[in-house]
Protein backbone atom coordinates (compact mmCIF):
# COMPACT_ATOMS: atom_id res chain seq x y z
CA UNK A 1 0.00 0.00 0.00
CA UNK A 2 1.22 3.42 -0.81
CA UNK A 3 1.82 5.30 2.09
CA UNK A 4 1.51 2.72 4.69
CA UNK A 5 2.61 4.26 7.53
CA UNK A 6 -0.15 7.22 6.94
CA UNK A 7 -2.49 4.77 6.15
CA UNK A 8 -2.08 2.35 9.26
CA UNK A 9 -2.62 5.57 11.78
CA UNK A 10 -5.54 6.89 9.81
CA UNK A 11 -6.98 3.75 9.96
CA UNK A 12 -6.56 3.43 13.73
CA UNK A 13 -8.10 7.18 13.70
CA UNK A 14 -11.03 5.52 11.90
CA UNK A 15 -11.25 2.46 14.51
CA UNK A 16 -10.86 4.47 17.34
CA UNK A 17 -14.29 6.45 16.13
CA UNK A 18 -16.47 4.02 15.51
CA UNK A 19 -15.45 2.48 19.39
CA UNK A 20 -16.55 5.40 21.25
CA UNK A 21 -19.26 5.40 22.75
CA UNK A 22 -20.33 8.83 22.27
CA UNK A 23 -18.71 11.53 19.88
CA UNK A 24 -18.45 14.65 22.29
CA UNK A 25 -16.00 17.54 22.29
CA UNK A 26 -13.00 15.48 24.18
CA UNK A 27 -13.34 13.01 21.87
CA UNK A 28 -13.41 15.31 18.68
CA UNK A 29 -10.39 17.78 20.13
CA UNK A 30 -8.07 13.73 20.88
CA UNK A 31 -9.36 12.57 17.21
CA UNK A 32 -7.90 15.95 16.10
CA UNK A 33 -4.52 15.10 17.93
CA UNK A 34 -4.31 12.31 16.07
CA UNK A 35 -5.25 13.18 12.87
CA UNK A 36 -2.10 15.84 13.26
CA UNK A 37 0.25 13.82 14.32
CA UNK A 38 -0.41 11.07 11.95
CA UNK A 39 -0.08 14.03 9.03
CA UNK A 40 2.49 15.80 10.09
CA UNK A 41 4.69 12.17 10.34
CA UNK A 42 3.88 11.87 6.47
CA UNK A 43 5.68 15.33 6.01
CA UNK A 44 2.13 17.24 5.32
CA UNK A 45 3.17 21.16 5.57
CA UNK A 46 1.92 22.02 8.74
CA UNK A 47 0.36 24.92 7.94
CA UNK A 48 -2.27 22.59 5.82
CA UNK A 49 -2.24 20.28 8.84
CA UNK A 50 -3.83 23.04 10.80
CA UNK A 51 -6.13 24.40 8.54
CA UNK A 52 -7.37 21.26 7.69
CA UNK A 53 -7.97 19.91 11.48
CA UNK A 54 -9.49 23.33 11.92
CA UNK A 55 -12.40 22.96 9.36
CA UNK A 56 -13.05 19.54 10.89
CA UNK A 57 -13.55 20.68 14.19
CA UNK A 58 -15.48 23.77 13.02
CA UNK A 59 -17.97 21.31 10.84
CA UNK A 60 -17.79 18.56 13.65
CA UNK A 61 -18.61 20.79 16.67
CA UNK A 62 -21.60 22.97 14.77
CA UNK A 63 -23.32 20.47 13.10
CA UNK A 64 -26.33 18.64 14.86
CA UNK A 65 -26.66 15.31 13.51
CA UNK A 66 -28.74 11.94 14.91
CA UNK A 67 -25.98 9.85 17.51
CA UNK A 68 -26.29 7.54 15.01
CA UNK A 69 -24.45 9.18 12.53
CA UNK A 70 -22.51 11.45 13.90
CA UNK A 71 -19.50 8.79 13.30
CA UNK A 72 -20.09 8.21 10.29
CA UNK A 73 -20.76 11.62 9.17
CA UNK A 74 -17.01 12.48 11.12
CA UNK A 75 -15.55 9.81 8.93
CA UNK A 76 -16.87 11.83 5.98
CA UNK A 77 -15.35 14.73 7.20
CA UNK A 78 -12.15 13.68 7.08
CA UNK A 79 -12.23 11.86 4.11
CA UNK A 80 -13.33 15.16 2.64
CA UNK A 81 -10.47 17.19 3.98
CA UNK A 82 -7.90 14.51 2.92
CA UNK A 83 -9.25 14.68 -0.50
CA UNK A 84 -8.42 18.85 -0.54
CA UNK A 85 -5.27 18.38 0.72
CA UNK A 86 -3.69 15.19 -0.62
CA UNK A 87 -5.57 14.69 -4.09
CA UNK A 88 -6.44 18.15 -4.99
CA UNK A 89 -8.96 18.30 -8.15
CA UNK A 90 -8.65 15.41 -10.36
CA UNK A 91 -6.83 16.18 -13.67
CA UNK A 92 -8.28 16.40 -16.61
CA UNK A 93 -7.74 13.75 -19.52
CA UNK A 94 -6.25 15.36 -22.59
CA UNK A 95 -5.88 12.23 -24.58
CA UNK A 96 -8.35 11.78 -27.38
CA UNK A 97 -9.07 8.45 -28.99
CA UNK A 98 -9.13 8.60 -32.92
CA UNK A 99 -6.08 11.53 -32.97
CA UNK A 100 -2.79 12.19 -32.41
CA UNK A 101 -1.74 12.70 -28.92
CA UNK A 102 1.79 13.81 -28.25
CA UNK A 103 2.79 13.64 -24.18
CA UNK A 104 6.12 15.27 -23.11
CA UNK A 105 7.23 14.45 -20.39
CA UNK A 106 9.29 16.56 -18.05
CA UNK A 107 10.97 16.91 -14.75
CA UNK A 108 14.32 17.04 -12.88
CA UNK A 109 17.42 14.22 -13.37
CA UNK A 110 16.73 11.03 -11.82
CA UNK A 111 12.66 12.02 -11.07
CA UNK A 112 12.00 8.52 -12.73
CA UNK A 113 11.02 10.39 -16.50
CA UNK A 114 12.25 7.18 -18.40
CA UNK A 115 10.76 4.93 -17.04
CA UNK A 116 7.52 6.79 -16.75
CA UNK A 117 7.61 7.15 -20.56
CA UNK A 118 7.90 3.14 -20.38
CA UNK A 119 4.98 2.52 -17.83
CA UNK A 120 2.73 5.55 -19.38
CA UNK A 121 3.26 3.40 -22.31
CA UNK A 122 2.23 0.31 -21.23
CA UNK A 123 -0.82 1.60 -19.58
CA UNK A 124 -2.25 2.93 -22.91
CA UNK A 125 -1.24 0.09 -25.39
CA UNK A 126 -3.74 -2.20 -22.82
CA UNK A 127 -6.01 0.87 -23.62
CA UNK A 128 -5.75 -0.35 -27.53
CA UNK A 129 -3.72 2.77 -27.98
CA UNK A 130 -0.99 2.21 -30.84
CA UNK A 131 1.80 3.82 -28.45
CA UNK A 132 5.68 4.71 -29.48
CA UNK A 133 7.96 6.78 -27.49
CA UNK A 134 10.87 8.97 -28.26
CA UNK A 135 13.63 10.23 -26.62
CA UNK A 136 15.40 13.66 -26.91
CA UNK A 137 18.17 13.53 -23.94
CA UNK A 138 21.08 14.07 -25.45
CA UNK A 139 22.79 14.74 -21.85
CA UNK A 140 22.46 11.12 -20.42
CA UNK A 141 24.96 8.84 -21.56
CA UNK A 142 23.19 5.89 -22.96
CA UNK A 143 19.82 7.52 -22.56
CA UNK A 144 18.75 6.08 -25.96
CA UNK A 145 19.74 2.50 -25.57
CA UNK A 146 18.19 3.14 -21.70
CA UNK A 147 14.12 3.60 -23.15
CA UNK A 148 14.92 1.10 -26.43
CA UNK A 149 15.63 -1.33 -23.53
CA UNK A 150 12.58 -0.29 -21.53
CA UNK A 151 10.09 -0.18 -24.19
CA UNK A 152 11.48 -3.49 -25.96
CA UNK A 153 9.75 -5.48 -22.94
CA UNK A 154 6.55 -4.20 -23.69
CA UNK A 155 6.80 -4.38 -27.53
CA UNK A 156 7.01 -0.69 -27.71
CA UNK A 157 8.86 1.14 -31.04
CA UNK A 158 11.40 3.64 -29.43
CA UNK A 159 12.43 6.84 -31.78
CA UNK A 160 15.22 8.42 -31.35
CA UNK A 161 18.93 9.68 -32.94
CA UNK A 162 21.93 9.02 -30.85
CA UNK A 163 24.16 10.63 -33.41
CA UNK A 164 21.97 13.94 -33.35
CA UNK A 165 22.76 16.69 -30.67
CA UNK A 166 20.17 18.75 -30.67
CA UNK A 167 17.56 17.55 -28.39
CA UNK A 168 14.54 20.46 -30.25
CA UNK A 169 15.43 18.72 -33.53
CA UNK A 170 15.03 15.24 -32.27
CA UNK A 171 11.85 16.04 -31.00
CA UNK A 172 9.96 17.59 -33.63
CA UNK A 173 11.41 15.11 -36.56
CA UNK A 174 11.14 11.69 -34.38
CA UNK A 175 7.66 12.80 -33.26
CA UNK A 176 6.84 13.72 -36.92
CA UNK A 177 8.37 10.21 -38.13
CA UNK A 178 6.16 8.54 -35.46
CA UNK A 179 2.74 9.94 -36.62
CA UNK A 180 3.49 9.42 -40.47
CA UNK A 181 4.27 5.62 -39.27
CA UNK A 182 0.43 5.82 -37.67
CA UNK A 183 0.93 5.56 -33.97
CA UNK A 184 -1.38 7.58 -32.46
CA UNK A 185 -0.27 8.61 -28.72
CA UNK A 186 3.58 9.32 -28.79
CA UNK A 187 5.13 9.84 -25.30
CA UNK A 188 8.12 12.34 -25.69
CA UNK A 189 11.39 11.71 -22.98
CA UNK A 190 13.50 14.82 -22.45
CA UNK A 191 16.85 15.00 -20.66
CA UNK A 192 16.75 16.03 -16.53
CA UNK A 193 20.61 17.09 -16.60
CA UNK A 194 22.21 19.95 -17.75
CA UNK A 195 25.27 22.33 -17.62
CA UNK A 196 22.80 24.12 -15.20
CA UNK A 197 18.87 24.21 -14.30
CA UNK A 198 18.52 27.13 -16.34
CA UNK A 199 19.55 25.89 -19.34
CA UNK A 200 17.71 22.89 -19.12
CA UNK A 201 14.37 24.57 -18.25
CA UNK A 202 15.00 26.87 -21.77
CA UNK A 203 15.71 23.75 -23.32
CA UNK A 204 12.31 22.44 -22.30
CA UNK A 205 10.38 25.52 -23.05
CA UNK A 206 12.07 25.50 -26.49
CA UNK A 207 10.80 21.80 -26.82
CA UNK A 208 7.52 22.52 -25.52
CA UNK A 209 6.74 25.32 -28.18
CA UNK A 210 8.31 23.68 -31.33
CA UNK A 211 7.00 20.35 -30.79
CA UNK A 212 3.36 21.25 -29.32
CA UNK A 213 1.98 18.73 -27.47
CA UNK A 214 -1.26 17.82 -26.40
CA UNK A 215 -0.26 17.68 -22.86
CA UNK A 216 3.02 18.12 -20.49
CA UNK A 217 3.85 16.21 -17.53
CA UNK A 218 5.93 16.84 -14.72
CA UNK A 219 7.65 13.50 -13.52
CA UNK A 220 7.89 14.21 -9.79
CA UNK A 221 10.32 12.04 -7.77
CA UNK A 222 7.82 11.16 -4.29
CA UNK A 223 10.88 10.90 -1.73
CA UNK A 224 11.16 15.22 -2.28
CA UNK A 225 8.01 15.22 0.29
CA UNK A 226 7.20 18.93 0.75
CA UNK A 227 10.04 20.29 -1.56
CA UNK A 228 8.07 18.95 -4.50
CA UNK A 229 6.08 22.22 -4.10
CA UNK A 230 9.04 24.73 -5.80
CA UNK A 231 9.88 21.81 -7.91
CA UNK A 232 6.60 22.06 -9.50
CA UNK A 233 6.07 25.76 -9.50
CA UNK A 234 9.37 25.83 -11.36
CA UNK A 235 8.37 24.25 -14.09
CA UNK A 236 4.92 25.53 -14.30
CA UNK A 237 6.91 28.60 -14.90
CA UNK A 238 8.65 27.30 -17.95
CA UNK A 239 5.82 25.10 -19.42
CA UNK A 240 1.91 24.46 -19.77
CA UNK A 241 1.61 22.10 -17.19
CA UNK A 242 -1.58 19.83 -18.09
CA UNK A 243 -0.62 17.14 -14.92
CA UNK A 244 1.89 15.38 -12.47
CA UNK A 245 3.35 12.15 -12.25
CA UNK A 246 4.39 11.45 -8.79
CA UNK A 247 6.95 8.52 -8.58
CA UNK A 248 8.78 6.36 -5.60
CA UNK A 249 5.55 6.61 -3.78
CA UNK A 250 6.16 3.04 -2.53
CA UNK A 251 8.05 2.70 0.92
CA UNK A 252 8.53 7.03 1.43
CA UNK A 253 7.82 8.38 4.51
CA UNK A 254 7.38 11.74 2.83
CA UNK A 255 4.44 10.72 0.23
CA UNK A 256 2.10 12.61 2.52
CA UNK A 257 4.25 15.70 1.77
CA UNK A 258 4.60 15.21 -2.11
CA UNK A 259 1.32 14.72 -2.57
CA UNK A 260 -0.38 17.38 -0.67
CA UNK A 261 2.55 19.74 -2.02
CA UNK A 262 1.64 18.76 -6.06
CA UNK A 263 -2.39 19.52 -4.94
CA UNK A 264 -1.39 22.53 -3.94
CA UNK A 265 -0.33 24.00 -6.85
CA UNK A 266 -3.43 23.18 -8.53
CA UNK A 267 -2.13 21.17 -11.50
CA UNK A 268 -3.66 17.40 -10.93
CA UNK A 269 -1.88 14.53 -9.99
CA UNK A 270 -3.06 11.73 -12.90
CA UNK A 271 -0.29 8.90 -11.77
CA UNK A 272 1.63 7.54 -9.38
CA UNK A 273 4.53 5.57 -9.67
CA UNK A 274 4.63 2.63 -6.80
CA UNK A 275 7.89 1.01 -7.65
CA UNK A 276 10.95 0.04 -10.23
CA UNK A 277 8.68 -2.33 -12.63
CA UNK A 278 7.15 -1.70 -15.45
CA UNK A 279 3.77 -2.19 -14.13
CA UNK A 280 3.96 -0.18 -10.65
CA UNK A 281 2.25 2.51 -11.49
CA UNK A 282 -1.60 3.46 -10.83
CA UNK A 283 -3.74 6.04 -11.98
CA UNK A 284 -4.10 8.21 -9.26
CA UNK A 285 -8.01 8.73 -8.39
CA UNK A 286 -8.55 10.84 -4.93
CA UNK A 287 -11.77 9.56 -3.83
CA UNK A 288 -10.34 5.92 -4.21
CA UNK A 289 -6.77 6.78 -2.76
CA UNK A 290 -8.27 8.51 0.39
CA UNK A 291 -10.89 5.79 0.98
CA UNK A 292 -8.28 3.27 0.59
CA UNK A 293 -5.95 5.32 3.14
CA UNK A 294 -8.84 5.79 5.92
CA UNK A 295 -9.76 2.08 5.31
CA UNK A 296 -13.39 2.91 4.13
CA UNK A 297 -13.70 1.45 0.58
CA UNK A 298 -16.89 2.27 0.83
CA UNK A 299 -17.27 5.65 1.08
CA UNK A 300 -19.99 5.91 -1.51
CA UNK A 301 -22.29 4.31 0.42
CA UNK A 302 -20.88 6.07 3.69
CA UNK A 303 -21.23 9.65 1.92
CA UNK A 304 -24.69 8.14 0.91
CA UNK A 305 -25.81 7.44 4.50
CA UNK A 306 -24.46 10.92 6.06
CA UNK A 307 -26.67 12.91 3.42
CA UNK A 308 -29.90 10.26 3.98
CA UNK A 309 -28.89 11.23 8.26
CA UNK A 310 -28.96 14.94 7.66
CA UNK A 311 -32.08 15.60 6.08
CA UNK A 312 -33.25 14.01 9.34
CA UNK A 313 -34.39 16.60 12.23
CA UNK A 314 -32.45 16.17 15.04
CA UNK A 315 -34.05 14.81 18.13
CA UNK A 316 -34.33 18.26 19.96
CA UNK A 317 -36.33 19.40 17.02
CA UNK A 318 -38.03 16.30 16.52
CA UNK A 319 -39.17 17.01 20.67
CA UNK A 320 -40.47 20.49 19.89
CA UNK A 321 -42.41 19.38 16.79
CA UNK A 322 -43.64 16.99 18.78
CA UNK A 323 -44.70 19.01 21.28
CA UNK A 324 -46.28 21.51 18.91
CA UNK A 325 -43.42 23.85 20.36
CA UNK A 326 -41.14 24.54 17.40
CA UNK A 327 -40.62 28.09 16.25
CA UNK A 328 -40.30 29.27 12.22
CA UNK A 329 -36.85 28.64 12.34
CA UNK A 330 -36.79 25.53 13.26
CA UNK A 331 -39.24 25.02 10.46
CA UNK A 332 -37.05 27.37 8.30
CA UNK A 333 -33.74 24.61 9.31
CA UNK A 334 -35.62 21.50 8.40
CA UNK A 335 -37.35 22.50 5.12
CA UNK A 336 -33.11 24.04 4.38
CA UNK A 337 -31.99 20.78 5.17
CA UNK A 338 -34.50 19.06 3.11
CA UNK A 339 -33.99 21.07 0.47
CA UNK A 340 -30.11 20.53 0.25
CA UNK A 341 -30.44 17.03 -0.13
CA UNK A 342 -33.47 17.60 -2.29
CA UNK A 343 -35.71 14.79 -0.57
CA UNK A 344 -38.58 16.86 0.14
CA UNK A 345 -41.20 14.95 -1.33
CA UNK A 346 -39.39 11.74 0.87
CA UNK A 347 -39.22 13.52 4.31
CA UNK A 348 -42.91 14.65 3.94
CA UNK A 349 -44.11 11.26 3.79
CA UNK A 350 -41.83 9.90 6.37
CA UNK A 351 -43.46 12.44 8.72
CA UNK A 352 -47.12 11.13 7.81
CA UNK A 353 -47.29 13.91 4.47
CA UNK A 354 -50.57 12.84 3.57
CA UNK A 355 -52.80 15.28 5.74
CA UNK A 356 -50.50 17.96 5.07
CA UNK A 357 -52.52 20.93 2.77
CA UNK A 358 -51.45 21.11 -1.03
CA UNK A 359 -50.27 24.57 -0.91
CA UNK A 360 -47.96 23.71 1.73
CA UNK A 361 -45.99 21.02 0.33
CA UNK A 362 -45.85 23.13 -3.17
CA UNK A 363 -44.16 26.18 -1.74
CA UNK A 364 -41.85 24.87 0.72
CA UNK A 365 -39.65 24.02 -2.07
CA UNK A 366 -39.85 27.65 -3.52
CA UNK A 367 -38.95 30.77 -2.02
CA UNK A 368 -36.83 29.48 0.69
CA UNK A 369 -33.81 32.21 0.09
CA UNK A 370 -36.83 34.74 1.08
CA UNK A 371 -37.40 32.98 4.31
CA UNK A 372 -34.09 33.44 5.45
CA UNK A 373 -33.42 37.32 4.84
CA UNK A 374 -37.10 37.49 6.19
CA UNK A 375 -35.99 35.71 9.42
CA UNK A 376 -32.62 37.59 9.32
CA UNK A 377 -35.01 40.88 10.13
CA UNK A 378 -37.27 39.17 12.74
CA UNK A 379 -36.02 39.43 16.47
CA UNK A 380 -35.91 36.26 18.84
CA UNK A 381 -39.80 36.62 20.39
CA UNK A 382 -41.05 36.69 16.96
CA UNK A 383 -39.36 33.75 15.54
CA UNK A 384 -40.22 32.09 18.64
CA UNK A 385 -43.97 32.94 18.99
CA UNK A 386 -45.46 34.32 15.60
CA UNK A 387 -48.49 34.91 16.77
CA UNK A 388 -47.29 38.32 18.07
CA UNK A 389 -46.28 39.12 14.27
CA UNK A 390 -49.52 41.16 13.46
CA UNK A 391 -49.91 44.71 10.75
CA UNK A 392 -47.37 46.92 12.42
CA UNK A 393 -44.56 44.24 13.04
CA UNK A 394 -45.20 42.94 9.49
CA UNK A 395 -44.80 46.37 8.17
CA UNK A 396 -41.53 46.63 9.78
CA UNK A 397 -40.26 43.17 8.93
CA UNK A 398 -41.09 43.93 5.07
CA UNK A 399 -39.57 47.25 4.87
CA UNK A 400 -36.13 45.55 6.96
CA UNK A 401 -36.13 42.94 4.56
CA UNK A 402 -37.60 44.39 1.13
CA UNK A 403 -39.87 41.09 0.78
CA UNK A 404 -43.82 41.84 0.36
CA UNK A 405 -46.18 41.40 2.58
CA UNK A 406 -47.28 38.49 0.24
CA UNK A 407 -44.78 36.44 1.22
CA UNK A 408 -44.42 36.93 4.71
CA UNK A 409 -48.41 36.41 5.12
CA UNK A 410 -47.59 33.03 3.31
CA UNK A 411 -44.67 32.00 5.68
CA UNK A 412 -46.49 32.49 8.63
CA UNK A 413 -49.81 30.68 7.05
CA UNK A 414 -47.73 28.05 6.37
CA UNK A 415 -46.02 28.28 9.79
CA UNK A 416 -49.72 27.51 11.15
CA UNK A 417 -50.62 25.01 8.89
CA UNK A 418 -47.32 23.18 9.69
CA UNK A 419 -48.47 23.71 13.77
CA UNK A 420 -51.90 22.80 13.56
CA UNK A 421 -50.60 19.94 11.16
CA UNK A 422 -48.14 18.74 14.20
CA UNK A 423 -51.08 19.02 16.97
CA UNK A 424 -53.91 17.25 14.78
CA UNK A 425 -50.57 14.58 14.40
CA UNK A 426 -50.27 14.19 18.43
CA UNK A 427 -53.84 14.15 19.09
CA UNK A 428 -54.60 11.63 17.10
CA UNK A 429 -51.32 9.02 18.35
CA UNK A 430 -52.48 9.63 21.81
CA UNK A 431 -56.38 8.40 21.24
CA UNK A 432 -54.15 5.24 20.06
CA UNK A 433 -53.14 6.29 16.98
CA UNK A 434 -55.56 4.86 14.75
CA UNK A 435 -56.89 7.26 11.87
CA UNK A 436 -53.06 8.91 12.22
CA UNK A 437 -50.58 9.11 9.97
CA UNK A 438 -48.12 6.23 9.49
CA UNK A 439 -44.91 6.57 11.26
CA UNK A 440 -41.70 5.30 9.68
CA UNK A 441 -39.39 3.11 11.47
CA UNK A 442 -36.95 6.06 12.79
CA UNK A 443 -39.59 7.67 13.84
CA UNK A 444 -41.79 5.06 15.88
CA UNK A 445 -38.90 5.15 18.63
CA UNK A 446 -38.35 8.75 18.48
CA UNK A 447 -41.65 8.67 19.79
CA UNK A 448 -41.70 6.26 22.21
CA UNK A 449 -38.72 7.79 23.56
CA UNK A 450 -40.10 11.46 23.98
CA UNK A 451 -43.41 10.11 25.62
CA UNK A 452 -45.43 10.90 22.03
CA UNK A 453 -47.20 7.31 22.13
N1 LIG B 1 11.16 2.67 -6.18
C1 LIG B 1 10.89 3.29 -7.31
N2 LIG B 1 11.89 3.63 -8.15
C2 LIG B 1 11.61 4.27 -9.28
C3 LIG B 1 10.27 4.62 -9.64
N3 LIG B 1 10.32 5.27 -10.82
C4 LIG B 1 11.60 5.31 -11.19
N4 LIG B 1 12.40 4.72 -10.27
C5 LIG B 1 13.87 4.56 -10.27
O1 LIG B 1 14.45 5.84 -10.25
C6 LIG B 1 15.71 5.82 -10.92
C7 LIG B 1 15.73 6.96 -11.96
O2 LIG B 1 14.78 6.68 -12.97
P1 LIG B 1 14.87 7.25 -14.45
O3 LIG B 1 13.63 6.81 -15.13
O4 LIG B 1 16.14 6.89 -15.09
O5 LIG B 1 14.85 8.79 -14.15
P2 LIG B 1 14.98 10.00 -15.18
O6 LIG B 1 14.11 11.08 -14.68
O7 LIG B 1 14.75 9.53 -16.54
O8 LIG B 1 16.48 10.42 -14.96
P3 LIG B 1 17.40 11.28 -15.97
O9 LIG B 1 17.23 10.67 -17.31
O10 LIG B 1 18.78 11.16 -15.46
O11 LIG B 1 16.90 12.66 -15.91
C8 LIG B 1 15.83 4.45 -11.55
O12 LIG B 1 16.65 3.67 -10.76
C9 LIG B 1 14.39 3.92 -11.52
O13 LIG B 1 14.35 2.53 -11.47
C10 LIG B 1 9.22 4.27 -8.72
O14 LIG B 1 8.03 4.55 -8.89
N5 LIG B 1 9.59 3.62 -7.58
MG1 LIG C 1 15.88 9.68 -18.28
Amino acid sequence: MVLEKLGRSLDNVIRKIRRLPQVDKDAINALIQDLQRALLSADVKVELVFEMTENIKKEAMNTKLQKARRKDFIIKLIHDELIKILGGKPAPIRIKPGKKNVILLVGIQGSGKTTTVAKLAKYYLAKGFKVATVTSDTWRPGAYEQLVQLTEKIGVRCFGNPNEKNSIKIAVKETKKAILEGFDIIIVDTAGRHKEEKELMEEITKIEQSLKPNEVILVIDGTLGQQAYSQAEEFAKATNLGSIIITKLDGTAKGGGALSACAATGVGIRFIGIGEKIDEFEEFEPIKFVGTLLGVPDIEGLIQKVQEAEVMPDQETIKRLMHGKFTLEDLYEQLKSIKKVGKMKQILTMMGAGNIPDVLKDDMEKGLEKWEVVLNSMTQQEKENPKIIKKTRKRRISIGSGVEYSVINKMLDQYNQMKKFMKRFMQMRKKGGKGGPKLPPGFDQLFKQFGGL
